[in-house]
């Protein structure tokens, strides 16, 4: 038993959840459920990021103070969550006392150490962003995300003297090769570094809509810098320092690639500045596109998608929230970009839910129920299916823990596929009642059992129903692994032959 300490980045609050952040939270969520069901402690942090001149224009433009437009939008991520069954422990939102606490507690600590000194800002920002752009590395003037004219900036600020942290940095890189992950993506951090860190600056004058700075409080910190400090706030650093000793070792966070370099370069830093280990894990995921551009608000209001076809809440009426859940974390690799498309969601349905695995219960349910009265027959200690199972529980277990959930459901259907193969070859709807029929039903029942646990951080209620129809009581992810999934438990019970669980979908629908 360990520890497992997950967050997701939290949410700008100026416009409703799409499914970009869906796509990031379902696959913490799927990675808090696997260590759940490991035996593992597990603590799901998310949230809502409301600071910024991002969130003050927005709520502007909609006539609203930023805090009352923030209060609404915060509401519709969690409205969307409750809906994608997100099993969260606890959701910060960035304009909470106890935010401002440990944010101030935070940086006071970083100032008293020497690394935050006044200086004069001049440059380029993207309000989008909220991030500053060199001339070098903008469109010619443009932001190289949002394509949107960058504003010219200069204020006295405070800044944070990141460049002291250059060799540290490199140094913890080196003594740290799994802190961050793929490695793409380290090798791509730690590029950054070696190209030479400028200090940043972390205050505004100009807004008034932030964290106030305690030792000159005529600034607000920028929004990245106190954003970042939620995941210590959750925690309660500077409130429970025993809390924090028991969690910031174990601590995971889930990202989107173009905040790399907040997470990977300018957090350690100051955590470093903080006299504070760093994070433990960054594993960085990629985006979703459309068309090749990265899937967001943006695109809708430009009308490259419709609103509705990347709104999580509608996703799921649409397909159903466990199936919407299965594409999101089956598709693509994270860590990889992929292309986000209704066919693609179609087709996953179809093929790996319709086919495989609802047939497969189909199947099972409809024999039992014709041919064994109803009452599945237990499972046999040695079957060739049993080999299957066990390949498919080590390599599952292996890829959940390395980040890999599509890995993990690939090979879980293996174990699906490799079922549905041993009934073609038995043919048991041929067979007569008997001995033999029981044998092979007993283990095609045992298969699925482990299935709907493989399953059930990916599709909790499908996981539930399989387990219920199967005539088992309780739920699959209630039972610890070490308990649970070892082959041979199903000992027979009344067997539901419902309704299909994956009815298909014609293409032209
Ligand atoms: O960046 N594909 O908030 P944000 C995959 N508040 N993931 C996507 C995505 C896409 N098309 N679009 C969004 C912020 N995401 C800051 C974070 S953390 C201290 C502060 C996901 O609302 C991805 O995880 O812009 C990305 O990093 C995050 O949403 C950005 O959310």
């Amino acid at each position: 038993m360990g520890r497992f300490y997950i967050t997701t980045p939290i949410y700008y609050a100026n416009d409703a959840p799409h499914v970009g952040s869906a796509y990031t939270t379902v696959n913490a969520d799927a990675l808090a459920r696997w260590h759940r069901l490991a035996g593992d402690d597990v603590k799901f942090l998310t949230g809502t990021d409301e600071h910024g001149q991002k969130m003050a224009d927005a709520a502007a433009k909609k006539g609203f103070a930023p805090k009352e437009w923030t209060d609404q939008v915060s509401e519709r991520f969690r409205e969307a969550w409750a809906v994608l069954n997100i099993s969260y422990d606890d959701f910060i939102r960035t304009t909470e006392p106890r935010h401002y606490s440990t944010v101030q507690k935070f940086l006071s600590v970083i100032y008293e150490n020497g690394y935050i000194y006044k200086d004069v800002y001049k440059g380029l920002y993207c309000v989008s962003c909220e991030d500053y752009y060199t001339i070098e590395v903008s469109e010619n003037g443009k932001c190289p995300i949002h394509h949107s004219p960058l504003t010219e900036m200069e204020e006295e600020n405070w800044f944070f003297r990141l460049s002291a942290f250059e060799d540290r940095l490199l140094e913890y890189y080196v003594d740290h090769p799994g802190f961050v992950t793929p490695e793409t993506k380290r090798n791509e951090a730690h590029a950054f570094i070696k190209g030479g860190l400028r200090d940043i600056s972390i205050t505004r004058t100009s807004i008034s809509w932030g964290v106030p700075v305690p030792w000159d409080e005529r600034h607000v910190f920028y929004v990245w810098y106190d954003a970042l400090i939620n995941y210590l706030t959750a925690i309660g650093y500077g409130r429970d320092d025993d809390e924090v000793a028991n969690w910031w070792p174990y601590s995971n966070h889930l990202i989107g690639k173009e905040i790399l370099r907040f997470h990977c370069v300018w957090w350690p830093a100051m955590c470093m500045a903080a006299d504070l280990e760093p994070v433990h894990h960054v594993h960085v995921n990629g985006w979703l596109l459309v068309g090749g551009e990265k899937l967001g608000k943006t695109m809708a209001a430009e009308g490259a998608v419709k609103v509705t076809d990347i709104e999580p809440i509608a996703l799921a009426r649409e397909f159903g929230v466990d199936p919407l859940r299965y594409y999101l974390l089956r598709e693509t690799a994270l860590g990889n970009d992929g292309e986000f498309s209704l066919e693609g969601v179609v087709a996953r349905y179809n093929t790996d839910l319709a086919n495989n695995l609802g047939n497969l219960v189909a199947r099972v349910t409809t024999v039992v129920a014709s041919k064994c009265a109803g009452v599945g027959p237990a499972s046999q200690s040695e079957s060739s299916l049993r080999a299957d199972a066990e390949v498919a529980l080590n390599a599952a277990s292996e890829a959940w823990e390395v980040f890999a959930p599509q890995r993990a459901l690939e090979v879980t259907w293996d174990l699906i596929g490799a079922t549905n193969a041993y009934l073609e070859l038995h043919a048991p709807w041929k067979m007569e009642p008997g001995a033999a029929l029981n044998a092979v039903m007993g283990d095609a029942l045992e298969a699925i059992r482990l299935v709907a646990i493989l399953v059930s951080p990916a599709m909790p209620s499908v996981a539930e129903e399989i387990w219920r129809r199967i005539g088992l009581t309780g739920s699959p992810a209630a039972a610890p692994l070490s308990k649970s999934a070892t082959w041979g438990q199903y000992v027979g019970a009344s067997v539901v032959k419902g309704d299909p669980l994956f009815p298909r979908i014609k293409s032209d629908e």
